[in-house]
């Protein structure tokens, strides 16, 4: 049975084929998104035995996420079809100058009508690692008690808890409600991964190591505050060290690195490696993430994140 299990929602994610408004985009490539399925996939290129636990519509578009999850290597076997929604759906907007923008059709989508009874039990309590976002419980009421829920179970089977709080504000109907939200579950986590930004908005805190400070104070035996092409901030309770990053020449798509930093530090955790070292590899696969406009497309096999750390000689032909 698969050593890490996530839980969440994945969407059809229509993708501009340039930069520009999306007023005046004509042109599009179709691919998927959704943090959990993306760190799933990061793990599974990774070599590890990872499940995804989901919903999807009964249309063409949920046989599209399942299948193309599924080929990733990811174990899809409590991924579950309802016929009353359908799949979401989301767009991304690129800017040549400033952020990228993402345009949800996800309101009542087949995964947020999840509820605790979605959860496979075994499934939960064989796994090591339970990996969650902040996304996830922005999505329903019942998907916030299936989240909660999820939590419950890990804990009563000892399974360690990852979180990534993944602010979007767009989904939540207040400010005061995510940051509640989240910061319950920062309490209930083993390890914390947040943005930078992300921690500034959920804490009273500003630099990296009263953010990382924060996270072990409510609870987390492990945090590390991503700083983009900088690296990360990593602590627990003996140690706080910056674990420099990696200078990408060329940029195309920040989104997808957070979870491309999941995925390696998840990956590392499970081969031993310590919070440092663990650290290393999250920001070698988030830097990938970034090559591509997708957020799963860059992400690397175990042997071309070696070949990458310089670990390993490449052979191109
Ligand atoms: O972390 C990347 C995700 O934001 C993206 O894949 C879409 O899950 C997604 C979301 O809800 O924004």
């Amino acid at each position: 049975s698969p050593r890490v299990v996530t839980l969440g929602e994945t969407m059809v994610l229509i993708n501009p084929a340039e930069s520009g408004p999306m007023k005046y985009t004509t042109e599009f490539k179709k691919s998927l998104g959704g943090a959990e399925s993306n760190v799933a996939i990061g793990l599974a290129r990774l070599g590890h035995d990872v499940g995804w636990i989901s919903k999807l519509g009964a249309d063409p578009h949920g046989e599209y996420l399942r299948s193309f999850v599924r080929g990733e290597g990811v174990d899809t076997s409590h991924v579950t079809t309802t016929q009353d929604a359908p799949t979401g759906i989301m767009f991304k907007e690129r800017r040549a100058l400033g952020e990228s923008s993402v345009y949800y059709y996800r309101h009542g989508s087949a995964a947020s009508t999840m509820t605790p009874a979605d959860l496979p039990e075994a499934f939960l309590a064989d796994a090591e690692y339970l990996h969650l976002t902040g996304i996830t419980p922005a999505l329903s009421d019942s998907c916030r008690e299936t989240v909660f829920a999820a939590v419950e179970r890990a804990r009563e089977a000892d399974v360690t808890i990852s979180f990534d709080p993944n602010l979007r504000e767009k989904l939540w109907d207040s400010t005061d409600e995510m940051r509640s939200t989240l910061l319950d579950l920062v309490a209930a986590a083993d390890i914390v991964l947040p943005g930078i930004e992300e921690g500034r908005a959920l804490f009273d805190a500003k630099e990296p190591e009263a953010i990382a400070a924060a996270c072990l104070d409510r609870g987390a035996d492990l945090a590390a505050v991503k700083l983009g092409a900088a690296g990360a901030l990593v602590a627990d309770d003996s140690t706080t060290e910056h674990v420099a990053g990696y200078d990408v020449e060329r940029v195309v798509d920040p989104v997808g690195a957070g979870d491309g930093f999941a995925a390696g530090f998840l990956a590392g955790r499970l081969r031993g490696l310590d919070p440092v070292e663990a650290t290393e590899r999250a920001n070698a696969v988030g830097a990938f993430a970034t090559t591509v406009a997708g957020d799963i497309e860059g992400l690397p096999t175990s042997e071309e994140l070696e070949v990458f750390r310089g670990e390993r000689d490449a052979v191109y032909r």
